[in-house]
């Protein structure tokens, strides 16, 4: 049965994104109407798709608008239409994750390691309400493989050995997946681990960025009538990983996650309840995987500057969903909450009573409800529409920081040290607790004019509060959820919420032979939260007193409420040249600017545009890409941001089904080993004597590559 898997979705090509939208109409009870709609998702199934790196969040760089911002090889922060991080809400099997590095080493998406991937979805353009509380700048959906149930009472034995290498960092990945199933029961377990040293590019290596990972998974589901409920536990331990972009290494992520989901559908009437949560402790330092600090005057001073944090953050979440389904569509209504916290510390090896408490007890509790409706107006007019209000309060604990360790009676240490408790008091002194009460709605109006096009206009406001760093960075850091600009930041405890309006206007152009899906969008955020030159004294002249001693940059950035706009376009389509060749295309462009300011955004993904060539043979298939890059020259000046020059590289790959239940694919990434700069990957913050340091990170050289999928 399962060896039918990788051929099935084989014949979906060129629905190398197939709408989920149309699958789950299918799975959905009879007497739902369909609405007539757009295709407003775009998923990859890791089945059909040949992926090299480790890390999940890489595939959304062939998905029309997104793209991803790098700062190491497991640590890809989702982008769309310009807006990123804490912006995009990312759920992984439902359960939103809220990592513990205070620069997102551990992003929601590397919670979903490729290897265990299903597939990956994103939402585009306006995410409707009840896809998630925060979804201001988009919404992605990574779904992990959980095996299926079967048709008899009798057990069977089921699994999937997934197997990688690829070349351009010995990288390696084995992992086991298993099920013990009949109609009414599913037990399911995964095990994986993978590994990798650094990087090479044309011009030498990228230091540091080997990584170690493991992953455990328990899973029990059960099925009968109308009821069906799921339990699933993970262990994830990351060990040594660089993150060349950060000033820190990943020394250990360890995380427990579960989730647990109970469906009951009879009727008209569809109830969903679900819970997750995870535990996260991770630990970073500057000195164990890079070049220690050092070259100062003294072995003491290189000493004094050595640092390592130990970060936590515990999360737990709920939603419970009512869908009902009515003579001309659906209603849907629903609660959600998520409440997390976090804690992170500063200290010194070579100085114990050295330290900083970088977050203390810092809180963020979301509390939402939402109602949405799917309207049929006609036959050829279709309407969704939804509100959401959510209740957003942050709190954080006082803090404190000793950087005299010596007990030095005069010198730097002892100014730092004063500096330093004058921002402490300056904090705890002020009313850390806040709230928010913000208000969303969406309405998307498709028109089908005839059997091959069907119009279609959105719009909504969508509205994000303040994330814990930007509230309570108390000290000029960069720990700012993965920025990587290389500026340091203090907060804004009482941040207003941003709140974003947009429109957006396309159509779905499916004429047998082709298929074209633009989409044009146009995103006013006011309140927009960005870093603006800080005025405070303390904060400024510890700033420079830092960077005399050779850590960071002087003059920090305050996190601030600004204004911001976001516009372009983007579009998918594909081609059927011949029975057997399909042309392929993703086009994606977004300017981001200040409103209030003349000055582009920080780290905004250049145009780019995917062309590839699918043949499919009797029982192999082969792929030729074409990935282009613009240049990106409208960068942020607040932001200290570097120009970069446009590339193209070219990509091959192929797959074979060798027996009927196994499949080989292989494959070369940037088979010209053209030399390059990705822009997303901001700048080497680690020596490296073949990229100097602050400069623009470059792409990844040739990668030979090659993946083995066993089902049984
Ligand atoms: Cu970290």
């Amino acid at each position: 049965m399962k060896s039918v898997v990788p051929f099935l979705s084989l014949a979906l090509l060129p629905a190398v994104a197939i709408p989920a939208a149309a699958i789950a109409q299918e799975q959905r009870s009879v007497q739902e109407i369909i609405v007539v709609g757009v295709r407003d998702t775009h998923t990859i199934v890791t089945d059909d798709t040949l992926v090299a790196p480790a890390d999940t969040a890489q595939m959304l760089r062939m998905m029309p608008g997104a793209n991803i911002n790098k700062n190491g090889e497991l640590t890809g922060i989702a982008q769309y239409r310009g807006m990123y991080g804490d912006r995009i809400k990312v759920s992984v099997d439902g359960a939103q994750i809220s990592g513990a590095g205070p620069n997102s080493m551990d992003a929601p998406l590397s919670y979903a390691p490729v290897a265990l991937l299903q597939s990956l979805t994103i939402n585009r353009g306006i995410a409707p309400v009840s896809s998630g509380q925060e979804t201001i700048g988009g919404y992605v959906e990574a779904q992990t493989y959980r095996g299926e149930f079967t048709n008899s009472n009798d057990f069977t034995f089921n699994g999937r050995t997934y197997l990688g290498l690829q070349s351009v960092n010995e990288g390696t990945v084995a992992s086991g997946f298993f099920s013990l199933a009949n109609r009414d029961h599913i037990f399911r377990g995964f095990v994986m681990n993978e590994s990798a040293n650094d990087l090479d590019f044309p011009g030498g290596t990228i230091l540091p960025t080997e990584y170690e990972r493991e992953r455990f998974d328990l899973g029990y589901g059960y099925k009968k009538g109308a009821h069906e409920f799921s339990i699933d536990v993970a262990r994830n331990n990351t060990g040594d990983a660089g993150t060349p972009s950060l000033p820190m290494d990943i020394r250990s992520i360890d995380s427990d996650l579960y989730r647990s989901r109970y469906n009951w559908t009879a009727g008209d009437y569809s109830f969903t309840a679900e819970i997750f949560g995870s535990d996260n402790t991770h630990w970073m330092s500057n000195f164990h995987l890079r070049r220690p600090p050092q070259n100062s005057t003294t072995m003491t001073d290189d000493a004094m500057r050595f640092r390592q944090t130990y970060a936590v953050s515990d999360n737990m979440g709920f939603s419970l969903k009512l869908e009902q389904f009515v003579a001309n569509g659906s209603w849907q209504y629903g609660v959600d909450g998520h409440f997390t916290e976090h804690d992170a510390q500063i200290t010194n090896p070579n100085a114990g009573p050295f330290y900083i408490d970088n977050f203390n007890g810092t809180t963020r509790d979301i509390l939402g409800v939402f109602a949405e409706r799917s309207l049929s107006l006609s036959d050829s007019l279709g309407l969704d529409a939804g509100v959401r209000f959510n209740r957003v309060s942050a709190d954080a604990g006082n803090i404190s920081a000793n950087l005299n360790p010596m007990n030095m009676m005069m010198g730097m240490p002892v100014m730092m040290n004063n500096m330093a408790a004058m921002l402490a008091n300056q904090f705890n002194s002020q009313d850390l607790s806040h709230q928010d009460n913000n208000v969303d709605w969406f309405a998307r109006l498709s028109i089908a004019t005839d059997n091959d096009l069907t119009w279609y206009a959105g719009a909504a406001r969508k509205t994000r509060s303040a994330s814990y760093q930007e509230r309570y960075l108390w000290i000029p850091m960069e720990a700012t959820g993965g920025l990587a600009d290389g500026k340091t930041y203090i907060g804004t405890p009482d941040l207003d919420p941003e709140v974003a309006h947009e429109l957006e206007l396309g159509f779905d152009w499916e004429a047998g032979n082709f298929n074209l899906y633009p989409r044009f969008f146009y995103k006013e955020v006011s309140d927009y939260i960005q870093g603006t030159p800080s005025t405070n004294m303390a904060a400024n002249q510890f700033s420079l007193m830092m960077s005399n001693m050779g850590m960071g940059l002087p003059d920090p950035l305050q996190f601030t409420n600004t204004e911001a706009n976001f516009y372009g376009m983007d579009i998918e389509s594909d081609f059927e040249i011949t029975d057997r060749i399909t042309l392929r295309a993703i086009a994606s462009i977004v300017r981001g600017e200040r409103d209030d300011i003349n000055d582009d955004l920080y780290r905004v993904s250049p145009d780019n545009l995917i062309l590839a060539l699918d043949y499919r043979g009797n029982n192999w298939m082969a792929s030729l890409e074409s990935i282009n890059y613009a240049d990106q020259d409208r960068i942020s000046v607040t932001n200290i941001e570097q120009a970069t020059d446009g590339y193209s590289i070219m990509n091959l790959s192929a797959l074979v089904n060798i027996t009927e239940s196994a499949e080989l694919r292989i494959g070369v990434e940037n088979m010209l080993d053209e030399e390059y700069l990705d822009h997303l990957s901001a700048y080497s913050r680690a020596y490296n004597p073949d990229i100097p340091m602050r400069s623009r990170m470059p792409g990844l050289g040739r990668n030979f590559y090659s993946r083995l999928m066993w089902y049984f």
